[in-house]
């Protein structure tokens, strides 16, 4: 820990003026500034090191130690400020802004606890604290004479800035993520210390701090907490009163042409409160009047929305702004009597204006504001625009069809390939014979068909070595045994019945059914690997955990399989787990109900390591199919289109009563095969699939896609036995996964929407 934190901070000082110089730079001219409540950042000490140019400088040092740099990264604790896939987006989002020199600043909260840290006790997720940087961070520098302060009805707040220094990739530009954290307004009020007021003040201190304590750990749901909404305000005014006051500073005090320097990015509805903050701003503290106000915020905030699914919408209890943000609520009224009247106006009728407004009853819709507000909306895979357009967002859609626009997501290969899979990186430098894949990846598209058979072998050479690593590591953390040469199926992701999870384990169980019915059963080796944690409040998740895990221990347990299966619940699922786990993957798992995930970012880090995807025609997944080739990618299932029609008068019971294998799979959760420890968990996630509730039975699709991924998955399994022709799959995926790098969606960004030009230092 010592030696981590050593050259940790001795990174931070090489980069100390440069970092300076980049800020200095930035703040001149034009700037993109992105909001975002997460930011999924992992370790930093091997990223910075890698892009500056210094690990084998940094291996070398230590070995003359007789220290091992690889032992000493392993020390370093997981910046967990972020759920899943959005905060992830965000992380991968800056390094690519760093490495195109792109003037681009994240704003966030300084989480004293990141993502709870999950264990297991007897199949059952348990939750603890992460109290990530408690033994000190070395990349994270406190700002104190930036400070600024945030007020509430109820109370004031400090925000101190702490900046993480984000370096690209072969530049000297360092940018900057700036993560903002709550403290009292007097570090000791000693008056009410000293007084009859003594628990009061501790009181009062407890209350400030809990702003910035915690990161919600709900992926995709929204929960209408007090603290929640303290916390999105929290960041966003603290953020804004910065950017307003360099705004003067650096170009005067006329405001008008704010939008000119300067754009914001909203990731998702948690930094929309943005929107009547800067109105605020502009109205009460710089004295501008409405119109002229509504003019600069039109212009400056673009909106991303990540989900179709009506339980992340988020809609606030007026009664909460009225008590903690007076001022806030006014304009938010003001913004929805004046929505009304423009669209009263253009005619809408009353029943869609209702809709549409941004307040109804005594709800505030958030993406509503984010709509009538930015000047773009977009979406973060193709398919997943087409459905906010004709879907979600249908109204806005046909009011402002110019405001939107698709940008599909994408992972940096930086950490996602060049630093996690060492062994391919080298071999595409030398197939390439350069290194500039690592800040271009498209070039690789230029190999897909001119490599010969020797590259082929190289690869298998590769992913067995990568499987034989992640066998070791999966044995000394989760004590399971695994054979390299099985086929390695992973699905890596937050636990959400959409995604089903609970799909897999099925197919997993039936295998094992089969099996056991014909010990003879020709069918290869297979190691299925799971990393998914649940949000503590959504018990059904949880049982899904559980169910996993019991399958786990069922398969892993009976000898008369001959190893033929092993299951692997990876505990704590998290960034770094996932570049141990994603080179050693032979098959990647995106098997969501096709029109539920948004885009899915994990597929694409498969498919640079070599993964082939299994999937639905969902998300990001339809344009690795299109990048790939339908030979090269393993797609089942029901379509977004088809579903609405197979969803109308869908039985899931004719599925259970008439596909092979399906019964005994199901009955498999209340017959007593497995055990629920007395929770009743099983029953229910039975009766969720059988019995009509009030969404209807099996609502994401289960059994009725169980056939068609069965046949898929075993006839992708017998592919995989020609070692040869799964190479050449596994080379175009890795050689077509240009698309995929976040570099292609930040260019995209900047170009389109940002209008945004690099910057470059020195
Ligand atoms: C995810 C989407 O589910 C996923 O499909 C997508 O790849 C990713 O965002 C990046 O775009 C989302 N995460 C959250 C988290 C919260 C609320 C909504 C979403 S959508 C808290």
């Amino acid at each position: 820990m010592e030696v981590w934190q050593g050259l940790s901070a001795s990174v931070v000082g090489r980069i100390a003026d440069d970092w300076q110089a980049t800020d200095a730079a930035y703040k001149a001219g034009r700037q993109e500034h992105y909001f975002s409540a997460e930011f999924l950042m992992g370790r930093a000490l091997l990223n910075n090191l890698s892009n500056l140019g210094l690990v084998d400088e940094a291996r070398g040092a230590l070995a003359s130690f007789g220290i091992d740099l690889s032992q000493v990264l392993e020390r370093e604790p997981d910046a967990a400020l972020g759920n899943g896939g959005l905060g992830r987006l965000a992380a991968c989002f800056l390094d690519s802004c760093a490495t195109l020199e792109l003037p681009v600043t994240g704003y966030g909260i300084l989480y004293r606890y990141g993502l709870f840290k999950q264990l297991f006790d007897n199949g059952f997720q348990t939750e603890h604290p992460d109290p990530w940087m408690e033994e000190g961070y070395p990349f994270v520098i406190r700002r104190e004479e930036q400070q600024r302060i945030v007020r509430y009805a109820d109370m004031w707040v400090r925000a101190i800035p702490h900046d993480m220094p984000i370096t690209g990739y072969g530049t000297c530009n360092v940018g900057t993520l700036r993560l903002w954290k709550a403290e009292p307004m007097e570090q000791f009020d000693y008056q009410a210390f000293n007084s009859q007021h003594f628990t009061d003040a501790i009181v009062e201190r407890e209350r400030t701090s809990d702003i910035s304590r915690v990161l919600y750990p709900n992926d995709t749901t929204f929960e209408g907490k007090v603290l929640r909404v303290r916390q999105q305000y929290f960041f966003c005014s603290a953020s804004l009163q910065e950017i307003v006051d360099n705004y003067i500073e650096h170009h005067g005090e006329d405001l008008t042409n704010f939008a000119r320097y300067n754009s914001i990015q909203l990731n998702d509805t948690h930094p929309v409160l943005s929107i009547p903050e800067l109105m605020r701003i502009l109205l009460d503290e710089h004295g501008m009047g409405w119109d002229e106000a509504w003019e600069v915020v039109t212009h400056t905030f673009a909106y991303t929305n990540h989900t179709v699914l009506a339980e992340a919408l988020e809609k606030w209890e007026m009664q909460i702004f009225d008590r903690l943000f007076p001022r806030i609520s006014e304009i938010v009224r003001e913004i929805d009597r004046r929505f009304r009247e423009d669209m009263n106006k253009r005619g809408l009728d009353g029943q869609t204006i209702e809709y549409m407004a941004p307040v109804s009853g005594n709800q505030v819709r958030m993406a509503w504001i984010a709509c009538y507000a930015s000047y773009s909306i977009n979406g973060v895979a193709a398919l997943h625009t087409e459905i906010i357009k004709r879907e979600t967002l249908r109204e806005w859609h046909a009011i402002w069809p110019e405001r939107f626009n698709n940008k599909t997501n994408g992972v940096t290969p930086r950490r996602w390939l060049n630093q996690c899979n060492p062994r391919l990186a080298s071999l595409l430098t030398e197939v390439t014979s350069s290194d500039a894949w690592v800040k271009d990846l498209s070039v690789l598209a230029d190999y897909t068909d001119s490599v010969d058979d020797s590259v082929y072998d190289r690869l298998n050479e590769i992913k067995h070595a990568n499987k034989a690593d992640f066998a070791a590591w999966v044995a000394e953390r989760e004590g399971v045994e695994i054979d390299p040469d099985a086929i390695f199926d992973v699905q890596i992701k937050r636990l959400h019945e959409y995604k089903r999870q609970l799909l897999n384990a099925f197919y997993i169980l039936d295998l094992y059914f089969r099996i056991k019915g014909d010990p003879t059963l020709d069918v290869p080796k297979r190691v299925f690997v799971f990393g998914a944690k649940a949000a503590p409040g959504y018990i059904r998740a949880k049982a899904i955990i559980k169910f996993i895990s019991e399958v786990a221990r069922l398969v892993n347990n009976d000898e008369g399989i001959d190893d033929r299966i092993k299951v692997v619940f990876v505990h704590n699922y998290n960034v770094s787990p996932a570049e141990h786990i994603i080179p050693a993957a032979d098959v990647s798992e995106q098997i969501s109900m096709a029109g539920k995930e948004a885009s899915g970012t994990s597929n694409m880090k498969f498919m640079m390591n070599g993964a082939l995807t299994l999937g639905t025609l969902d998300g990001a997944n339809v344009e690795i199919r299109d990048a790939v080739g339908d030979d090269n990618a393993y797609i089942f299932g029901a379509t977004e289109e088809q579903l609405t029609s197979l969803k109308q008068d869908y039985d899931p019971r004719w599925h259970y009563e008439n596909v092979s294998g399906l019964k005994r799979v199901i009955d498999a959760l209340t017959d007593g095969t497995l055990d629920d420890n007395g929770s009743g968990w099983f029953h229910d996630l039975r009766q969720s699939l059988m019995e009509p509730g009030w969404e209807g039975p099996d609502v994401y699709y289960v059994l009725g896609d169980f056939e068609s991924y069965r046949d898929v998955k075993d006839k992708m399994a017998a592919d995989h036995a020609d070692a040869h022709g799964w190479a050449r799959k596994t080379w175009v995926n890795i050689t077509k996964s240009g698309r995929f790098s976040s570099d292609r969606t930040i260019r995209d960004y900047a170009e389109q929407v940002w209008r945004l030009d690099p910057t470059p230092i020195r």
